[in-house]
């Protein structure tokens, strides 16, 4: 079975790519004449937007992920905002350290959220939700993972890393996309059942 993953973002589809990897199903990328559409401020309603345009284009099953960093100094912020935050990754990072700066230790609590949809062509959809808490370091470390993975640490004391330092397998393990993504495939069975 086919199944189209609706996004942009490479760093997704190479996760979404290996947390799926043993389940009997071909996850194909997105085609480039399919447009996505314009994001608001709810992840389930932005994922299965996504999910819709994609299922509608191309006639097949199709799953998406919308996903943020909430850090709580910021209020919650930038939350479903987190890809709008800058123009690319670094800057996106440069602008929550110098939002973060003077900010303690103890204050730097922060949560990535992942919501999956999924969507088919005859109209169905759904959610599953994944959380992964954290805290925003002062400084960037590590080179693996994408966007703000960078800053982003997980673990406490001396096992505290951020999540480009950790290997692929490592970081969906505990991955707000990893949990989300593992219980889509959960859903699959009933999702391709129902006719
Ligand atoms: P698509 O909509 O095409 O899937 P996008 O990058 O625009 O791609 P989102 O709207 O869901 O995706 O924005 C998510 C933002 O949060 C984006 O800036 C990501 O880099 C960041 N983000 C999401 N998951 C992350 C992760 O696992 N590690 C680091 N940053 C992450």
């Amino acid at each position: 079975m086919q199944i189209v993953l609706a996004t942009r973002n490479a760093g997704k589809l190479r996760e979404v790519r290996t947390i799926l990897a043993g389940l009997p199903i071909g996850l194909v990328a997105l085609p480039d004449s399919v447009e996505l559409p314009p994001e608001g401020d709810d992840y389930a309603a932005n994922a299965i937007d996504k999910a819709v345009a994609a299922a509608r284009a191309t006639g097949h099953l199709a799953i998406a992920d919308d996903s943020g960093l909430e850090v709580d100094a910021l209020g919650g912020a930038p939350g479903p905002f987190s890809a709008r935050y800058g123009a690319d990754d670094a800057s996106r990072i440069a602008r929550m350290l110098d939002a973060l700066e003077g900010v303690a230790d103890a204050d730097r609590g922060a949560r990535f959220v992942c919501v999956a949809a999924w969507a088919t062509p005859d109209g169905r959809s759904g959610t599953a939700r994944g959380v992964c808490e954290g805290r925003i370091l002062r400084a960037r470390s590590g080179a693996g993972g994408f966007g703000y993975d960078p800053i982003f640490a997980v673990g406490v004391g001396a096992a505290a890393r951020s999540m480009a330092e950790l290997a692929a397998a490592e970081k969906n393990a505990v991955s707000h996309r990893g949990r989300a993504f593992r219980m889509l495939a959960a859903m699959l069975p009933g999702i391709t059942a129902a006719r």
